[in-house]
């Protein structure tokens, strides 16, 4: 049967496809360009109306790329669309990324085999067939042998449990699902900001310049750096497009998937005027440079991060003229280990006239109003509420879809106590069952356009390898995830990531377990899945195929 059955003859039958991949994203789609090349029928599904994933809905002013520089946070499989597409900054702004998303998706044909404005509502595995039986939102029954999750790594929206919450009657966003019409005016009105991740530091200086007064709402100070955007130089494009193999190259093998070759100083080796004379060259240069130029040791090393730490909080209290406001800006924690933020004017935002800002630790929320929030201290009116609250990251999206395994266990259910996988590709008791960017992979700390190439044609051969030996189910050994989880843990242990509460370590979200389910080191991560998969898939058991 044809992917592109009519609604009226899939409302009774089955649409029959080899892959069903979740989400049109940048996972999701190259996903689709690859296993279509190697010959497989994959469909794309996902709920918004527009190719991109989370460049799609997350609109908020000030959305920008927080990787290290333009264009390197691109797809790499094809010179043609490196060629092709010109940045125009060194930090994109999310339309520019989006706009890059439907290039992409024109110039390669996906938009045939991607349904939009439908989402994925369940999944459960056949072990008589060896397949997936898929559910839409639409009504459309799928039968897939396969089905690939690029369902996103911050994409299902932390939506806070705060009393009273639901009774404020203004207006509401959240920058994770910002409404896609460019409807959001913040002109004369009273906004409140809660948040102060990289979505509240991003658009808070842009919404203090539109609206007449805002209430920034924080619970968590941040350590941010300035993004140091600017015009690309077509010098550096022409000198990019030129070399770039050799980029791309470099790019498999660093640490997070930048291009730039991290510095081999330790913090210990310098004065402490030498390293305010390191960290100041590369405030003022901006970006990402501040934590890969200038010491090796910033996320492995407790004095080597205080150094920069410290450095941060003396930009604070001197760029932000009230001392207590300053105060309250000031961080104590790990630089670093929550998501490193960047940037444009936001402690200077600080200093201006409609700003207010709150310290939730001091003067809590008691609860919101219709006409409000109210906290220790007193009444916010407001006629405007941004939730800046982030994400249930890394496993969210995963464990709303909730699909059902062997024996039709559900993911919930394996996941009570651990987020188990193997390669963090593969879950035990999920045959035929696929992630890119899941837990215990290097996703969110990865370069994730490349990262999603890399696992989505691992999974590709994977795939073609199963067929290929005449079986029709492949999943993870049992204990092959126990040990691959320790191997993730150990990774983590060298590193000062865990030691702070973050999303990071599900620590965002009220109940969720503590896990720190990223594998920090992505070029060994790679490494790793390249030899599983030259070795013939070890810690992998296969199941010949089901007669039909
Ligand atoms: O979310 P966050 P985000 N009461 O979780 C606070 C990526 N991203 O959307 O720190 C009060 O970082 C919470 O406080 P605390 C990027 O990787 C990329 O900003 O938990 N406050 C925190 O301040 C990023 O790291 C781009 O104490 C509550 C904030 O809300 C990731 O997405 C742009 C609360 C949430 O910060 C997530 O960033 C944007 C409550 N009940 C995001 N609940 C790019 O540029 C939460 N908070 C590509």
């Amino acid at each position: 049967m044809s992917s592109t059955a009519s609604p009226s003859t899939a409302a009774q039958a089955a649409i029959v496809l080899d892959v069903v991949v979740i989400g049109a994203g940048f996972s999701g789609m190259y996903a689709l360009h690859t296993l279509r090349e190697a010959g497989l029928k994959a469909r794309v599904y996902d709920e918004a109306h527009n190719v991109g994933g989370t460049w799609n809905w997350n609109r908020y002013p000030g959305a920008r790329v927080d990787f290290p520089v333009a264009p390197y946070y691109c797809y790499t499989f094809s010179d043609e669309l490196m060629n092709e597409f010109d940045w125009p900054e060194r930090q994109p702004d999310q339309a520019t990324v989006l706009k890059y998303l439907n290039f992409v998706a024109d110039r390669m044909d996906l938009r045939r085999d991607i349904e939009l404005g439908t989402r994925i509502t369940g999944a459960t595995y056949d072990e008589a067939t060896q397949r997936w039986r898929v559910g839409t939102s639409r009504g459309t029954r799928l039968d897939a042998q396969f089905v690939v999750c690029a369902s996103g790594a911050l994409s299902t929206a932390n939506m806070p449990k705060i009393p009273g919450i639901e009774t404020f009657a203004g207006e509401c966003y959240h920058t994770g699902r910002w409404p896609q019409d460019d409807s959001v005016d913040f002109t004369g009105k009273r906004v409140a900001v809660l948040g102060t991740g990289s979505s509240g530091v991003q658009s808070i200086p842009h919404i203090a310049r539109q609206c007449q007064h805002l209430t920034v709402l924080q619970r968590t100070p941040q350590y941010t750096v300035p993004a140091g955007n600017k015009p690309v130089d077509p010098d550096f494009v022409a000198n990019a497009r030129a070399t770039w193999p050799e980029i791309k190259q470099r790019m498999r093998v660093t640490p997070f998937g930048s291009p730039f070759l991290a510095s081999t100083v330790k913090a210990s080796e310098h004065t402490p005027e030498q390293r305010r004379e390191v960290y100041e060259k590369f405030w003022q240069v901006g970006g990402f440079n501040i934590v890969i130029d200038t010491y090796c040791d910033l996320f492995t090393d407790q004095f080597a991060n205080e150094t920069l730490a410290e450095f941060v909080r003396d930009k604070i209290r001197s760029t932000v003229k009230n001392p207590d406001t300053a105060r309250k800006l000031l961080p104590n924690y790990l630089i670093g280990t929550k998501r490193q933020i960047l940037d444009e004017g936001y402690y200077d935002t600080y200093n201006r006239d409609n700003v207010t800002l709150v310290d939730l630790r001091e003067d809590p929320i008691l609860e919101f109003y219709p006409g409000g929030v109210r906290t220790k201290s007193g009444d916010h009116p407001i006629d405007m509420l941004v939730l800046a609250t982030g994400f249930d990251a890394i496993t969210g999206t995963l464990q709303r879809l909730n699909p059902r395994g062997r024996g039709g266990v559900t993911l919930n259910e394996c996941w009570k106590d651990r987020f188990n996988s193997y390669l963090g590709i593969s879950i035990p008791r999920f045959p035929n069952l696929f992630m890119i960017h899941g837990p215990e992979s290097p996703g969110v700390l990865f370069n994730m356009p490349l990262g999603a190439e890399m696992e989505s044609d691992w999974i590709r051969d994977c795939i073609l390898h199963l067929r290929a030996q005449g079986k029709g189910a492949i999943e993870p050994a049992p204990g092959v995830d126990a040990a691959y989880g320790a191997e993730v843990a150990e990774f983590a242990r060298m590193t000062l990531f865990e030691q702070t509460e973050s999303w990071y370590t599900g620590a965002n979200i009220p109940g969720k377990h503590r896990q720190f389910a990223v594998h920090v080191a992505g070029p060994l991560y790679f490494q790793k899945i390249r030899e599983v998969a030259a070795q013939g898939y070890t810690g992998f058991v296969m199941e010949p195929a089901a007669t039909a």
